[in-house]
């Protein structure tokens, strides 16, 4: 029996996630019918690869989608907040990578391994909401514990790629390091300052209450895939000089009584996690480790002394892959096996 095959369309076709999202259509085997690639006016005739067929990038327009089944968008929250709702007309599934849908209440937020009954709320919008590539990776190490010893409060800092800002941000600190060990001068336009031999505690804009939008999202979206608004959230995002691959360093205080070694014992056994924790032989998971990879690599597994129940973490993925693309592809791929 051969599955049914869907008219995909990806919006944003030519960006960083929207490359890896074809990518990951093919490594995944998606059942495709037809392939549209959709992009801004920058964009139209580059012509695109696909499973050894070349295909043309249209530009993106009210009716991209008549006659699409699913719509994978990672164009910006601008394009997506105004887009998304005319695929949805047409009857085309949306899951969005932007930031714009994800706390509607009527969207559903989805991490594949923890919240995977919520794509049936798809019927309301048409929209499923892909999280943050920050929130992603913690929310995969943190719902096995959740369920198992209910967690009190969060305390995350981030280590994040440039690539998690686009391809200029991928150019600008190729660029400003090759100037750098050249003595030459260097150029900045997409951080307000040098990424390059640098750490930049801004991600985001800033809000009125001190904290980054990315800070924020962090909070409210792991609360919204874990189901629970009780659980305290406190993060701080920082910029750093790596090209792929977000590093966490989380601190996780929990309700109920749970220790290091059970904790490493759980994660091994949990889906989409592979713990990396010998500090002997200086095994823990480097950023390099997580890129070009799907899986949520884990170490530095330990107990914290200076609180009843807590744990000390450091949590890597591939935030264009897991992070992004790899994680939205997954969610297509339950919609058309059990809800379209
Ligand atoms: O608003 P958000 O949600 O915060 O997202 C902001 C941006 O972050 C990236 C993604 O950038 C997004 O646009 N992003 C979002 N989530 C991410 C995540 N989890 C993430 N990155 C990593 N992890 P991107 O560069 O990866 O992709 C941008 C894509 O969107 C297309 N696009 C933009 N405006 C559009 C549109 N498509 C349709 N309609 C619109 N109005 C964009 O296509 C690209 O595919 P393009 O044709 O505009 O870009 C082609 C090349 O041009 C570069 N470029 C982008 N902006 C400009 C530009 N060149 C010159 N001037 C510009 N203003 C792009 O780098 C691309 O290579
Ligand atoms: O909200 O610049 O998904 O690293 C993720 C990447 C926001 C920007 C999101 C970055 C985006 C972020």
């Amino acid at each position: 029996m051969s599955e049914k095959k869907r008219n995909v369309a990806v919006a944003g076709a030519t960006g960083a996630v929207g490359n890896q999202m074809i990518r990951c259509l093919e490594e995944a085997d998606f059942p495709v019918n037809s392939l549209k690639l959709l992009a801004s006016s920058r964009s139209v005739g580059r012509m695109l690869r696909f499973k050894g067929d070349l295909i043309a990038v249209e530009q993106l327009n009210e009716d991209s989608f008549k006659g699409m089944d699913i719509a994978l968008f990672s164009a910006g929250g601008g394009t997506s907040e105004r887009f998304a709702p005319y695929a949805a007309k047409d009857g085309c599934v949306v899951v969005d990578n932007s930031s714009a849908w994800r706390m509607d209440p009527d969207v559903p937020l989805v991490v594949p391994e923890v919240n995977p009954h919520a794509i049936a709320d798809h019927t309301n919008k048409g929209i499923i909401a892909n999280p943050n590539c920050s929130t992603i990776q913690m929310v995969v190490a943190l719902d096995p514990i959740h369920k198992k010893y209910h967690i009190k409060r969060i305390v995350v800092s981030t280590y994040q790629a440039v690539s998690g800002t686009g391809k200029k941000a991928i150019d600008e600190l190729f660029d400003q390091t090759r100037a750098m060990i050249n003595f030459l001068d260097y150029e900045k336009s997409v951080y307000p300052h040098r990424i390059a031999f640098n750490c930049l505690p801004h991600i985001d804009t800033f809000l009125d209450n001190g904290y980054t939008k990315e800070e924020m999202k962090m909070v409210n979206e792991t609360r919204k895939i874990l189901e629970d608004d009780t659980i305290g959230v406190t993060a701080t995002t920082v910029r750093v000089p790596v090209f792929y691959g977000h590093s966490e360093s989380v601190n996780v205080e929990t309700r109920e009584p749970m220790s290091a070694s059970q904790v490493k014992l759980l994660l091994d056994k949990a889906p989409g996690i592979k713990v990396m924790d010998d500090p002997e032989k200086n095994l823990y998971p480097l950023a390099t480790d997580g890129a070009g990879q799907d899986l949520t690599l884990i170490g530095r597994i330990r107990d914290d002394a200076s609180v009843p129940n807590g744990i000390n973490m450091w949590i890597v993925a591939d935030n264009i892959r897991k992070g992004a693309a790899t994680n939205a592809v997954q969610i297509a791929r339950i919609l058309v096996d059990e809800y379209l």
